[in-house]
């Protein structure tokens, strides 16, 4: 399969974090990209290509066009303001706050469109937002064109954002917007399977209240793993979505075995919904050396998610959300799409 793939997303880099008490360099980096992409090469599991530019219109129909607006004014403002470093949000309009009205100062804007400190910018932050956009809408571009797959190596990740917020190092939610645009090219209905650690609150909250996104995210139970407020097995849809968002929240520890089930029981709820297409939110955080996660998975799981996932015979697009073990992030995000292709030795 073809590889879309932009370098301008390494100017997002020299995040800071907020983690377990200290303040320390982001887990989120640059080189993850890179180690993705060096082993898209030796594993030759095709060309790597460069994104085509798309104007802002598919990514407003998913989010707030004021939310979108805004993204690329914050650097900007941030330096205009005297402020250095890295720019991030950390006063949130919650309850008892006023979330009806946007104040002016920069700081303020940053805390009004997101849910915590955890998506920041700095200089080239912009340019890979939108470059990672780019590549996740021209490698839905090849799956319409006809292509059994391809693969979105989007970076910064998307799954954490919303209609109108950024958090948990993402923006632009890639993944929903690839969706979205795939029922705007025709597509009568779409499943997005969501295989990162982490819930993909941004997604859930985005198709919530529809029928013709299926929804499907496996992850760390909100109970005890971020984003903690949303995520939950009771969480099913509202109004004509009801039924169509679909949670399987696992604990701590959870390996294939358990995990391998979840994966079986989600496609057999995919296969049923029959959509035209599917969208897989590939993160390989589940990983059992992740450092900032808590599940299980051994490299020699990511094969077996891939080859589950080819047995639905459905046009697929695999774009790229989380993964921090660095080492080992293109060897088990490529396992994945070697194991889609059927490949015995990944
Ligand atoms: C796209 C994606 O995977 N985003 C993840 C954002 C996670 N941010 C919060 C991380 C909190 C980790 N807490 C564990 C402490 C380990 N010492
Ligand atoms: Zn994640």
């Amino acid at each position: 399969m073809k590889t879309i793939f932009s370098p301008l997303h390494a100017g997002h880099a020299g995040q800071v974090e907020l983690i377990a008490g200290a303040i320390v360099p982001g887990f989120e980096l640059p080189s993850r990209a890179e180690y993705i992409r060096g082993r898209v090469e030796s594993e030759r599991l095709g060309p790597i290509l460069l994104p085509a530019e798309h104007e802002l219109t598919a990514a407003k129909r998913v989010h707030r066009a004021d939310y979108i607006d805004f993204l690329p004014t914050v650097w900007p403002q941030w330096e205009k303001s005297g402020r250095s470093g890295c720019a991030f949000g950390f006063t949130w309009p919650t309850r008892g706050l006023r979330g009806d009205v946007k104040p002016r100062s920069i700081e303020a804007q940053l805390g009004f469109y997101s849910f915590d400190a955890g998506a920041t910018f700095m200089k080239g932050t912009w340019e890979a937002i939108k470059s990672s956009y780019d590549v996740a809408l021209t490698a839905a571009g090849l799956v319409q064109g006809g292509e059994r797959s391809a693969f979105a190596l989007c970076r910064p990740p998307g799954h954490h954002a919303g209609a109108a917020f950024m958090g948990g190092y993402c923006f632009i939610n890639n993944a929903a917007v690839a969706a979205q645009w795939f029922r705007d090219q025709g597509a009568k209905k779409v499943s997005i399977l969501d295989v990162d650690y982490h819930h993909g609150n941004g997604t859930q909250e985005i198709f919530y209240e529809r029928a013709d996104v299926q929804v499907i995210n496996l992850h760390g139970d909100p109970m005890t793993e971020y984003p903690f407020f949303l995520g939950h097995a009771d969480e099913r849809g509202a109004g004509e979505g009801d039924g169509f968002n679909i949670n399987y929240p696992m604990p701590f520890g959870t390996a294939w075995d358990a995990w391998g089930s979840a994966l079986d029981d989600a496609c057999a709820r995919l296969a049923a919904y029959a959509p035209d297409v599917v969208v897989v939110s590939l993160g390989v955080d589940t990983f059992e050396k992740d450092p900032i996660s808590k599940f299980k998975l051994k490299t020699e799981d990511y094969p077996k998610i891939g080859a589950r996932i080819a047995k639905l015979g459905l046009p697929t697009l695999f774009v790229m959300e989380g993964g921090y073990a660095v080492e080992e992030i293109g060897i088990n995000a490529v396992g994945v799409l070697t194991g889609f292709e059927g490949r015995r030795d990944p």
